[in-house]
């Protein structure tokens, strides 16, 4: 595989509504445009790729399909099929090889080449935080993605064949050079099948060539980095447009390629990409200045209307506020860092920060309202729901130091009249979280009675 070209682009892999025929055509085009080499199908939800894997595609969904194939042919995208049997305890007896013949066959007649085989998320994790795959669990996934190269081999020599581990980070593996399924995959894996890893953990902050020492001999290759950076099916209140971060350029060498596993919501995936592909082509490439650019790209799609039919573009600072309070996983953006911190400073009585963090305030409140006229209902309805929250809370703040500052009596305490229990911040979840609260050391109170 060493000589096959470094795959770099996206993998549709994530929990929740897939994405629509529509919506891949327009992303195979900004891929190719981007220069970006390769599409993996995989979407969780899709029944046929995960569980009823089985299934052939019925026609319309076949006929999607080749559509979308086609048009990763003509944008010079590679387009990859994904296969996630492992759900099901038979996949690799004589009757799932002979489903696996089938299925790949009818992709192949929609012009499918180049295959994956995904074993992620099949074993429930123990209490312990790792998955206890060992070699038993390895040993039919080798088989059956061996039964796929060979049947691939014979259709096209020159294809390509992806397979997930099922521990596929370095949390789920524990010491990588003493898994005993690391290491069988890595003797016994046909060596031109690429390994996909997500890096330290399934959401990885970095990601190093270093993390990938002990991997690679364990393998005996080099892994394909499935990169959750983006991800937000984990969590239904975030969204990503930050920029492509934590992984420096010499990460490109020590694998033989990267796929992002995006935010679910499509119209939110510009910043990622437009960042990712400026990584993948250059090594001066910078987090901050890449957004900048890519904010500057994507702000073309950003027109608001008024009430007398005229329209304008958001303001350029309220687009890059929004991608700042909706940033990445670890991260908040600078500017909503710096309000962030103002309101700390603010809530301790400093004078100049009170200041900054109601004019961070009222820049919520006009973004909101410049939101809500966006002429893209899509775009509005993919971040509408996160700006509402953001906004109530930038109104809370203000309406408190608003009270503050009107001279509260000691001992007094504020109420908002738009906040009222159990409508502001109630619900279920909200109520077991308080149950069980997390500290920013991952630990949960309360401890262990003694
Ligand atoms: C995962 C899943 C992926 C999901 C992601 C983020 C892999 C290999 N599998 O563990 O489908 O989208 O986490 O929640 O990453």
């Amino acid at each position: 595989m060493s000589r096959a070209p470094f795959l770099a682009g996206v993998v549709e892999g994530f929990y929740g509504r897939p994405w629509t025929p529509a919506q891949r055509h327009e992303l195979v085009g900004r891929l190719g445009a981007l220069g970006l080499n390769t599409y993996l199908y995989a979407p969780k939800d899709d029944l046929r790729h995960r569980a009823r894997w089985r299934e052939a595609y019925p026609a319309a969904e076949a006929e999607a399909l080749r559509d979308l194939i086609a048009a990763c042919g003509r944008a010079g995208v590679e387009f990859v099929y994904a296969l996630a049997p492992g759900l099901d305890p038979a996949f690799a007896r004589p009757d799932g090889l002979a489903a696996l013949e089938a299925k790949a066959g009818q992709l192949a007649a929609l012009g499918a080449r180049h295959f994956a085989v995904l074993f992620d998320d099949i074993i429930p994790a123990p209490a312990s935080g790792q998955l206890g795959a060992t070699e038993h669990d390895a040993a039919p996934q080798i088989e059956f993605a061996h039964h796929l190269r060979r049947w691939q081999r014979q259709q096209d020599p020159d294809t390509r064949l992806l397979f997930c581990p099922t521990p596929y980070c370095g949390r789920m593996a524990g010491e990588v050079t003493a898994s005993c399924y690391l290491r069988h995959l890595g003797t016994h894996l046909d060596p031109t099948v690429d390994v996909m890893w997500t890096g330290p953990e399934i959401i990885s902050e970095t990601i190093s060539p270093e993390d990938l020492d002990g991997l690679t001999s364990v393998l005996r290759r080099r892994p394909l980095i499935w990169d959750n950076l983006f991800a937000n099916d984990y969590d239904l209140r975030r969204l990503y447009l930050g920029p492509y971060a934590g992984r420096p350029a010499a990460l490109r060498g020590a694998t033989t390629g990267v796929l992002l596993n995006p935010n679910c919501e499509f119209a939110a995936h510009r910043p990622a990409l437009e960042t990712f592909a400026a990584w993948v082509a250059g090594d001066d490439y910078d987090p901050g200045r890449a957004h900048a650019a890519a904010r500057e790209v994507w702000h073309a799609d950003w027109c608001c209307l008024d009430a007398t039919g005229a329209s304008s573009l958001l303001p350029r600072d309220l687009l890059a506020l929004l991608c700042d309070c909706l940033h990445l996983p670890f991260a908040h953006g600078p500017r909503a860092e710096a309000w962030r911190a103002d309101v700390a400073a603010a809530l301790q009585g400093d004078a100049a920060a009170i200041a900054r963090a109601r004019e961070g305030c009222a820049r919520l409140a006009s973004l909101f309202e410049h939101l809500t006229r966006l002429e893209d209902r899509e775009l509005l309805h993919t971040v509408y729901r996160l700006a509402w929250e953001l906004k109530e809370e930038a109104g809370l703040i203000a309406g408190y130091l608003d009270w503050r500052a009107r001279g509260a009596a000691p001992g007094s305490a504020f109420h908002s009249a738009e906040h009222r229990p159990r409508t502001y911040r109630g619900g279920l979840v909200a109520d077991l979280q308080s149950l069980l609260p997390m500290r920013p050391d991952g630990s949960f109170t309360p401890a262990r009675p003694q």
